[in-house]
């Protein structure tokens, strides 16, 4: 059941509580008023009308003495906040008539807030789009992460090639958080441990404070409101008098400085591992702090620490917060006494593991060394939780420190009472593959969560257009229910219908296109077809075989210009890691290709190229809902599920894609016509691997490849520096680990399939309509369900 409904708020109130914040709030008249200043008193005036829903809660939430889900995530990618608070407690339109009424531009004010980029990817914005879902369901529940100062780089382009600055979110003033200064825990790190009274005892040897700072998260309409806590590093003696006193102003200055260097920045990488120091100290800095804050709030309600599986679900996004299993049997056992067999049983029935990724390269593990210094005390707890492990299963050599390391996966895998994947192809291979062992041990362990994403930012704010016509069409239960979008099925037969929902696609490209003119100094023809990749730069997802394809595509129509080709503008945005360097060299040869294409005379009316810089949520919401064709072509196996492929999905574009990740499940919804599908299957992958010299033959096969990758390797778009390239071209005739040449053939067919299927517009329309139609089930209200039936137990309030 929901709490009241929202009292109605007019514009006048609305108008007087923006002016009352700028006056009260921020000491500004309306005359010396910035716009960042509107845009906090607005922000202010919104995240006012949280406050009571917020408070209400927890109120509620102590009164039903109801199960709380706790996220652990080192990453939340939330964006900007204003309009979804704004959008959840459905005061648009009061919002932009107040804003009028004051001469403000509603959409001006709303672009001032810095876009939020605590996290890499499709993980961060996964923990993003769950936390409004748990609040749409009113779900008791808290994120807990860093609030890092610097969140993911920004990007620009020098010469074609990424070039990285800080990011900066929190210079600007932020809005949505409220300084807890009360709740802070004291972290340790290193130091020694010896025994005292039968009793272990860890002395750290170094210590930072872990601060609070807190956003409401409101759910549609704002019935209920989650907290999203995030911790920041403190020094514990912030200022060394003695040394200012000798005149040393950098060494008094040093604590605060190597204290806060904990949650300064964002580790840039994704789906690669950083083993770096810093990083295992701020895993377990964040990760602790929440412990022990979740068991102060368990203590206060309860008296039996036998109750926590009963009261508590702890999620682990990743295996980043891993070290919560050994913690929480440190402080069980250790610091309240619990025998360790029953320590560990209860932190058994308490913590889940969500896996993310299966390449190699992503699953974190630690050389003792570095986790014995850093963590002493938990070296100790993983070996007798391995052993615990060991002797339950004894005709397994199964062990979690193997060469000297601890295997985080693993770790999380014996310390879960649910693990889960976030598709059904990468549950499936989670099986086969990472965890074979571990699964025929405990084969009830491993469910499927197939990810989702929130209607309410995906659909309804950033794709007004579409959205209306949805609501006009079957009335507004959509938006909390996703999967009645199938009720707009039957008019995808009405031509008239049709023409509205081409016209809401129109409109959004012609929007984009006049930002693209205004911003990019690019001419697109909106009625070019839009074919859109945007999503972290990486070999498995496989950007360059996009731009090879495009490449191909140039060739072809230089040849023919007037052969009645479809016109097209491929855009890609995305970041790459600062140190992986072939993903780099990726941008760079996109970049150099645009340049050249887009001259050509002869063939830029059929295509062009773009390569946006600095993606984030707030690109990926213009780009979106303008898109015509999906880019999911990552090499089967590798993408585990993907949420980007859903959100194209939702607002109307088809995919072209392999069978990768969620693909395959959009694909069953969307409906296989529906759906340009291309390429090997993930075991045809495997068996593609052991062919001798695989990407050599597919070369010799295809003429239009061979002919492509000998302009890139000869410099024609590197004419300053000819073989700039040559190591790339060298990579995809020899050992071309992800299988760019061998699926190249076929990837070029379905595109040509594109193209006839685009110049049918009514045919594309249906198509397009039938993809928004059959995407409800992708609505991450519908995962957060699934992970509280079968992971959580946890209910509704
Ligand atoms: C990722 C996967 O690569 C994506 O396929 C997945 O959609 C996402 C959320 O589950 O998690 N894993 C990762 O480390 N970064 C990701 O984006």
């Amino acid at each position: 059941m929901n709490i009241a409904t929202l009292p109605a708020v007019s514009t006048d109130t609305l108008r007087d509580a923006i002016l009352s914040h700028l006056a009260y709030s921020f000491g500004k008249t309306p005359e010396a008023a910035q716009i960042e200043d509107w845009r906090m008193a607005l922000s202010f005036a919104i995240r006012d009308r949280m406050v009571a829903r917020w408070f209400e809660a927890t109120r509620r939430t102590y009164e039903a003495e109801a199960k709380r889900v706790y996220y652990l995530s080192m990453e939340f990618l939330i964006g900007r906040l204003l309009e979804d608070g704004i959008v959840n407690l459905r005061l648009q339109e009061q919002a932009r008539a107040a804003l009028y009424d004051l001469g403000l531009d509603y959409d001006a004010v709303l672009a001032d807030e810095p876009d939020a980029a605590l996290g890499n990817g499709g993980l961060g914005r996964l923990a993003a789009c769950f936390l409004e879902s748990l609040s749409t369901l009113s779900c008791p529940a808290m994120g807990y992460g860093i609030r890092y100062e610097h969140g993911l780089f920004r990007q620009s382009f020098h010469d074609g090639r990424q070039v990285e600055a800080p990011e900066t979110w929190l210079l600007q003033r932020h809005a949505w958080e409220f300084e807890r200064p009360e709740a802070r825990y004291r972290i340790g790190f290193g130091g020694q441990v010896r025994e005292s009274g039968g009793r272990a005892v860890w002395t750290p040897e170094e210590e930072v404070d872990a601060e609070a700072f807190d956003t409401p998260i409101a759910g549609w309409q704002g019935h209920w409101v989650n907290t999203l806590r995030l911790w920041s590093a403190k020094a514990v003696h912030p200022f060394d008098l003695t040394s200012f006193n000798r005149g040393d102003f950098a060494a008094a200055a040093a604590p605060e400085a190597l204290a806060r260097t904990i949650s300064r920045v964002l580790y840039p990488d994704d789906t690669t591992e950083q083993g770096k120091e810093l990083r295992l100290k701020q895993e377990f800095f964040f990760t602790a702090a929440a412990l022990r804050d979740i068991l102060r709030r368990f203590d206060s309600e309860y008296d039996d620490l036998g109750r926590l599986p009963e009261k508590v679900a702890i999620q682990l996004n990743d295996t980043h917060p891993a070290i919560a299993g050994p913690e929480l049997v440190r402080i069980l056992h250790d610091e309240r006494g619990i025998d360790f067999d029953t320590a560990m049983t209860l932190a058994q029935g308490t913590l889940n593991y969500t896996n993310h990724t299966l390449l190699p390269e992503a699953l974190e593990s630690w050389h003792e060394g570095v986790f014995g210094k850093l963590l002493p005390r938990h070296l100790q707890i993983v070996d007798r939780i391995d052993d615990a492990h060991a002797r339950a299963h004894p005709s397994r050599g199964f062990s979690m420190r193997a060469d000297h390391q601890v295997r985080m996966g693993e770790l999380s895998f014996v310390m879960a009472n649910r693990v889960n994947g976030v598709s059904a192809l990468h549950t499936g291979l989670m099986k086969e593959t990472v965890f074979a062992e571990l699964n025929a041990l405990h084969p009830e362990k491993i469910v499927n969560q197939t990810n989702g994403v929130t209607p309410r930012r995906w659909l309804l704010s950033c794709n007004p257009g579409l959205s209306e016509l949805i609501t006009d069409t079957i009335g507004d239960g959509w938006v909390a229910d996703l999967e009645r979008l199938r009720e707009i099925e039957p008019e995808v037969e009405d031509a008239g219908w049709r023409d509205r929902f081409a016209a809401a696609k129109r409109a959004n490209k012609a929007t984009l296109s006049d930002w693209l003119g205004e911003t990019q100094g690019l001419q697109v023809d909106p009625e070019a077809m839009f074919d859109i990749q945007i999503k972290r730069m990486h070999e498995y997802k496989r950007q360059h075989l996009n731009i090879l394809e495009a490449i191909a595509h140039w060739q072809e129509i230089k040849d023919a210009p007037d052969a009645g080709w479809v016109p097209r503008i491929k855009i890609f945005a995305g970041k790459a890691a600062p140190g992986y360097a072939f993903a780099k060299d990726i941008i760079r040869l996109i970049n150099d290709v645009s340049r050249v294409v887009n001259a050509d005379q002869a063939t830029r009316e059929a295509l062009q190229v773009a390569f946006l810089p600095n993606y984030n949520v707030t690109l990926a919401e213009r780009l979106i809902p303008a898109a015509d064709l999906s880019e999911q072509i990552s090499t089967a196996g590798k993408e585990a599920s993907g949420t980007g492929n859903m959100k194209f999905a939702l607002n109307g574009a088809p995919t072209i894609g392999t069978l990768d990740g969620a693909n395959v499940e959009i694909r069953e919804h969307v409906g296989a016509e529906n759906f340009f599908l291309f390429g090997m299957t993930a075991p045809e992958v495997t068996a593609r691997r052991e062919v001798e010299a695989h990407a050599r033959q597919a070369i010799e096969a295809d003429p239009r490849l061979a002919r492509a990758l000998e302009a890139v390797g000869s410099g024609v778009f590197s004419p300053d520096e000819p073989d700039r390239y040559a190591h790339i071209v060298e990579n995809l005739s020899g050992h071309d680990y992800f299988l760019v040449a061998s699926d190249f053939t076929d990837y070029w067919r379905a595109q040509r399939e594109v193209d006839s299927a685009y110049a049918d517009r009514d045919r594309w329309t249906r198509m397009a309509a039938l993809n928004t139609a059959r995407s409800g089930w992708f609505s991450s209200d519908r995962t957060i369900r699934g992970y509280m039936d079968d992971i959580w137990g946890a209910k509704s309030l």
